[in-house]
């Protein structure tokens, strides 16, 4: 196709002008219905086996320039839009992004998609078209308030394809309408599709806030994705909309599995069902329901589905492991009950310990855990990093992995370099392509061949080039969106982008700025400026996220209203962060923060993409950040902190003795720390804030602090000075930033996708 012809036609047709003459707004409408119009005319890959990926999340992001690269149009795109005065990133910043997703689990899900499609794989997404997203945050007097996030337009990614299935809730029925959204893959000719259902009649935004008539449930199912909290309100909410996804997401399957002219009882030799963390898993027993159904007898139906299934795990964070009481199902889908009866009757016959049972706690009270299903009647069991599948099979699931160690295996995150490098980095891989060849976009493994130039001057200096224009870049858009707030481009780039958790520790990062602002106010100045970045929703029933949230806004006022400190120090705090905003960020990164409490972050991917971009980590051996260190050796990361065995141990020690294990007052009384804890409370800082909030944060920091900032401070204090003294040897840290960027190919989705389908899948 001619690019620009066939955008002169459009632009004609819809708008009866040149492009030239179109506003910024039309000619995305343009390039959307272009970029849909091949990806609609590409045929899905073929194969004896396809596989349907079920998640409650898929955080895709804004999906124009990635759908240009995917079809192979990007540079021609940009050029024709060039020659009529346009800029793509203009364009771009017209499209309205989704939030399908909390934060790793549904960018991961979007990851893989566009890996999958790559690699020509047959493998579709089945989810939900959540229409106002997670909630879109603002901050009002330091305070997250949260508002609907509406994107779907007149004119969208969606494609309405007339398919629908009747979900029967214990209610009534109601009609699951399926939109899909094309995936093309790069370099291939193909394109699969996320299957998003919707229901019949949307209900229309709230017209302030993110509260609705929870009553009015079928209008209501895929209004929002319900936040990552562990508050009680909107649980059973939540377990309606899981049926529903799973419930169509099912009759889909076995609607293909007809149209293929295949027999229910073929169903594991034509299909593998990934299961999303635990959000999915009643698709097991409505399988083995709608089996059942179609003239299998029980035997039948659960071997074919324990032979089709198989479910990621995506963390130990036992708060976050689904267990939903007997009676939410029973009232959500009352026939899958006696399914899910027959399913822990089986696995209590062949496997009596009632550790592992799936149903537990006495008659009418029973809760089913979702994690025990997906791990008795899947065929695979898998963590998403070496140290997590550790974890996994040495503590968390012990018992599940002394009963079926073959269902367990690792499959290390990874993400899509061609989002998160090629889009959102260009000038880095314009000169990727000039040291190691263009190949390395197919094969990210080149990338090692960077390490040829590790005393290249020229390049060494073209990478700090580069990284100085970004960040150039990030300051001009984060004034023209962020209020005009202005970042300093010649400071030290220090960012914490990710969902706010305390086990993440965005409040250690923030008694770091403390540290730094004492001692300016002390007289001691660093070696230079540093800019401390962060980007985090927190979930709206999370208080304590909230009071996290409170303190970096108070300190950056704080900072900002204070002479002295400011040329040294700038917080700033990105409103709304989102993969709009990652993509914006990663890119200018110098200090990539990764801190969470060892043992407690799964994998982490955001870690991923900074490394990619030539960022260096500051982090704890935790989650895939271990797999980092190995990779880029001791010169080319910083870590620091206690180990996962030790803080397991601490845990443990407290399980059986509150007495014993990690007591955060004996880390608040060293001298090195009481100061910078108390100054939560000092006037300096509560007259600027909610005292409250702020005092409820340090009397959990002095006597709870479960995730134990204080034990780990002090190092990571030393080890965040001693990063930002490395940063001044230019030569030196530009060399850490290449062999960041040549070490980074290993974390391409694209080899974790081949590793699930050699391992898993097996998609033939
Ligand atoms: C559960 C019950 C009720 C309501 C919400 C939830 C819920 C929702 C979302 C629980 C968990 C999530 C999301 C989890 C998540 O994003 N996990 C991250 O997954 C990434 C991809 O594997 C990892 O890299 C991260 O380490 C992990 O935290």
């Amino acid at each position: 196709m001619d690019v620009k012809q066939r955008m002169q036609e459009l632009a004609q047709a819809r708008y009866g002008r040149e492009p030239a003459q179109c506003g910024d707004g039309e000619l995305y409408r343009v390039l959307l219905q272009l970029t849909q119009e091949l990806a609609q005319a590409r045929p899905a890959p073929q194969g004896e086996r396809k596989l349907y990926y079920f998640s409650a999340e898929f955080l895709i992001g804004k999906l124009l320039s990635n759908n240009l690269l995917a079809l192979g149009i990007y540079d021609e795109a940009k050029q024709a839009l060039a020659q009529c005065g346009k800029s793509l990133a203009a364009i771009e910043d017209v499209e309205p992004e989704p939030s399908l997703g909390n934060g790793g689990l549904g960018r991961l899900a979007a990851c893989f998609l566009d890996s999958i499609a790559a690699l020509g794989l047959p493998g579709d997404g089945v989810g939900l078209n959540y229409h106002y997203g997670l909630f879109k945050q603002e901050f009002h007097m330091s305070h997250q308030f949260e508002q609907p996030n509406p994107w779907i337009e007149d004119d969208s990614w969606l494609i309405p394809t007339g398919t629908e299935f009747e979900v029967p809730f214990g209610f009534g029925p109601v009609k699951a309408r399926l939109f899909d959204i094309a995936v093309p893959g790069a370099n291939t000719g193909i394109a699969n599709r996320l299957h998003l259902f919707d229901v019949e009649h949307p209900a229309p935004a709230p017209r302030e806030g993110i509260d609705f008539d929870k009553t009015d449930l079928p209008a209501h199912l895929t209004s929002f994705l319900y936040p990552d909290d562990s508050d009680e309100a909107g649980r059973l909410l939540r377990v309606y909309q899981q049926y529903f996804m799973v419930s169509a997401g099912a009759q889909l399957i076995l609607k293909e599995l007809d149209e293929r002219g295949c027999g229910p009882e073929t169903l594991s030799d034509h299909v593998a069902v990934q299961i999303n963390d635990t959000h999915p898993s009643m698709v097991i027993p409505e399988l083995v329901r709608l089996l059942a159904a179609r003239g299998l007898t029980m035997d039948q139906a659960v071997e074919q589905v324990s032979k089709t299934c198989a479910y990621t795990n995506h963390t130990i964070l036992a708060e976050a492991l689904e267990k939903w009481p007997l009676t939410f199902i029973e009232k959500v889908a009352p026939q899958l009950v006696p399914i899910i009866r027959e399913l822990d009757a089986r696995a209590r016959a062949a496997h009596p310990d009632p550790k592992v049972a799936i149903l537990q706690g006495e008659e009418g009270k029973e809760i089913v855990h979702m994690a025990h299903l997906d791990i008795h009647f899947g065929y695979s069991v898998n963590g998403v990093a070496a140290l997590h599948t550790e974890i996994l099979k040495g503590s968390e699931l012990r018992h599940f992995y002394d009963i079926y160690p073959a269902k367990f295996n690792n499959k290390t995150n990874g993400v899509t370099l061609r989002r998160w490098l090629e889009v959102c980095n260009p000038q880095l891989a314009a000169l990727l392509d000039q040291c190691v060849g263009p190949e390395w976009r197919a094969d990210p493994t080149r990338l090692s061949r960077l390490m040829d130039y590790y005393n290249d001057s020229p390049v060494l200096e073209k990478l700090l080039d580069i990284k100085a224009a970004n960040k150039r870049a990030a300051s001009d858009l984060f004034a023209r969106d962020q209020y005009g707030i202005r970042l300093d481009p010649d400071a030290v780039f220090d960012i914490q982008v990710k969902r706010l958790h305390e086990y993440k520790r965005q409040q250690m990062n923030a008694l770091y700025v403390i540290h730094k602002y004492l001692e300016i106010k002390a007289g001691k100045t660093p070696q230079r400026p540093v800019t401390v970045i962060f980007g985090a929703k927190a979930a709206p029933a999370y208080v304590m996220a909230k009071h996290i949230i409170h303190l970096i806004l108070c300190l950056r006022r704080l900072i900002e209203n204070d002479p002295q400190v400011r040329p040294w120090l700038h917080v700033a705090m990105v409103e709304n962060y989102n993969v709009t905003w990652a993509e914006r960020l990663i890119p200018a990164c110098d200090i990539s923060e990764q801190i969470s409490l060892a043992s407690k972050e799964a994998s982490g991917t955001g870690n991923m993409k900074f490394m990619a971009n030539g960022a260096v980590t500051l982090g704890t051996l935790d989650g895939a950040n271990v797999e980092i260190a190995e990779l880029v050796g001791p010169d080319n990361i910083y870590t620091f902190g206690a180990g996962s065995n030790y803080v397991i141990e601490l845990y443990d020690q407290k399980m059986k003795d509150g007495a014993k294990g990690y007591q955060s007052r004996v880390y608040y009384e060293r001298p090195a720390v009481k100061p910078l804890v108390d100054f939560l409370i000092s006037p300096a800082l509560t007259s600027l804030g909610d005292e409250a909030a702020l005092k409820a944060l340090w009397t959990d920091l002095t006597t709870k602090d479960w995730f134990m900032a204080l034990l780990d401070v002090e190092a990571y204090t030393a080890a965040r000075d001693r990063a930002i003294a490395d940063y001044g040897d230019r030569a030196a840290w530009a060399r850490k930033m290449l062999v960041n960027t040549a070490r980074s190919g290993y974390f391409s989705s694209d080899r974790t996708i081949a590793e699930y389908n050699r391992d898993i899948w097996r998609l033939g």
